[in-house]
């Protein structure tokens, strides 16, 4: 290929004009899972130093409605059995997949670090089919929360649960505690808490 002058000029001009925008242009702060930014806010987080462990399995199972069997996926039962703490405490969930589809568990409502937050491909890699993933955090703020997968319609299937921070200044009484209890995407019942960590059906 010939070059002109005027065009060995212009190539050169293009060059120093793109390293004069590379050397204007900030290198991109990312705030990773391991970076300052995340551990400075866990360690103002502070905790209790309490640990709470759950193992959490996704599976095929046979829902009973009402004398009609239905082929569904669920953690165990559905709702799930309620995982329960104190306000501070840290949760540890190790959450295996046996489903022939990706997951993952999306703590519902908590604010928590993003890397823990359960939103495959955004936050996490999904867990694979035969998979597992293990979350970690400090529970931030007393309340009634769920979880379930943030993947395509699998809460509808029956993968989801309670998930209550109790207050430990929690200065109300009350009878009894319920939480409802959802079938592809409604309400079916309500299921009154027992002892503490397991479901009682209604
Ligand atoms: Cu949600």
């Amino acid at each position: 290929m010939l070059l002109t002058r005027r065009g060995v000029l212009g190539l050169g001009l293009g060059a120093v004009a793109a390293a004069v925008l590379a050397s204007c242009t900030p290198a991109p702060q990312w705030v990773t899972p391991t970076g300052a930014a995340v551990s400075g806010t866990e360690k103002n987080r502070g905790g209790t130093g309490r640990v709470t462990t759950v193992d959490l399995t996704a599976a095929p199972t046979t829902l009973d409605l009402a004398g009609t069997s239905a082929a569904t996926w669920a953690f165990g039962g559905i709702p799930a059995p309620v995982i329960r703490l104190t306000a501070g405490d840290t949760l540890k969930a190790t959450v295996r997949n046996q489903l022939d589809a990706d997951t993952s568990v999306h703590w519902h409502g908590l604010a928590l670090r993003n890397d823990m937050d359960g939103v495959p491909p955004v936050t996490q890699a999904p867990i694979a089919p035969g998979g597992q993933f293990a979350y970690e955090f400090v529970t931030p703020h007393p309340g009634t929360y769920w979880f379930h997968p943030h993947v395509g319609p699998q809460l509808d299937h029956g993968l989801y649960g309670a998930l209550i921070i109790d207050d430990p200044d929690e200065k109300v009484t009350w009878d009894d505690e319920c939480v409802p209890r959802q079938v592809v995407g409604r309400v079916s019942s309500i299921s009154k808490l027992g002892v503490v960590g397991s479901a009682v059906p209604a």
